[in-house]
């Protein structure tokens, strides 16, 4: 059975979502970062680069969200999360996806994980000052594609945001 390994209001939310969407038999497993569970021994044999998610499948071990999303859409192609059939359409998707992940939440970082670019304590409340500024650049109309605008998630999503359908250390769904 898929496992995910997940910590509350993170990046984990996007494939959380797409395994319930996709009806997909998985266990959640809930990291606390307040404890640094990320970076215990245990969880780095899981992923060594300390982050959330990770999805152990049965051929081994899963990161980076686009990656996982587009192996949950492949895995469930009857939940139709992805335009599979169409490259060009699906590369929309994976281009969504990565600058998500690559430029959106790189940006939104600045404000919580200032420590990663720098130890100077100035130069860490500077960057959060910024982080409106640049995250809100991100969804720019001259940058941000229309498919990039916001959109308000059904309750659903916000109860699995604060971790409230997976409060227990795991649980599973029927699925296929
Ligand atoms: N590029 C990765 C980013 C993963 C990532 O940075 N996850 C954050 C949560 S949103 C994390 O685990 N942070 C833990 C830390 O910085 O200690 C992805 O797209 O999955």
């Amino acid at each position: 059975m898929l496992k995910l390994y997940y910590a509350p209001h993170t990046c984990a939310l996007a494939s959380h979502i797409a395994l319930e969407e996709a009806g997909a038999k998985y266990e959640a497993i809930r990291l606390n970062f307040k404890n640094d569970d990320q970076k215990k021994p245990d969880y780095l044999k899981i992923n060594p680069k300390a982050r959330v998610p990770a999805l152990v499948t049965d051929r081994g071990v899963l990161t980076e969200t686009p990656a996982l999303l587009i192996y949950i859409a492949q895995s469930f192609p009857a939940a139709r999360l992805a335009p599979l059939d169409d490259p060009f359409a699906l590369a929309k998707v994976q281009a969504f996806n990565s600058y998500l992940c690559s430029t959106v939440h790189v940006a939104h970082a600045h404000r919580m994980r200032g420590t990663r670019w720098t130890d100077d304590a100035a130069a860490i409340e500077s960057m959060k000052k910024k982080v409106p500024q640049s995250v809100g650049e991100c969804f720019a109309p001259s940058t941000a594609s229309t498919s990039t605008r916001r959109r308000r998630l059904p309750s659903t999503f916000g109860a699995l945001a604060s971790g409230r359908r997976c409060a227990r250390p795991s649980r599973t769904r029927r699925g296929n």
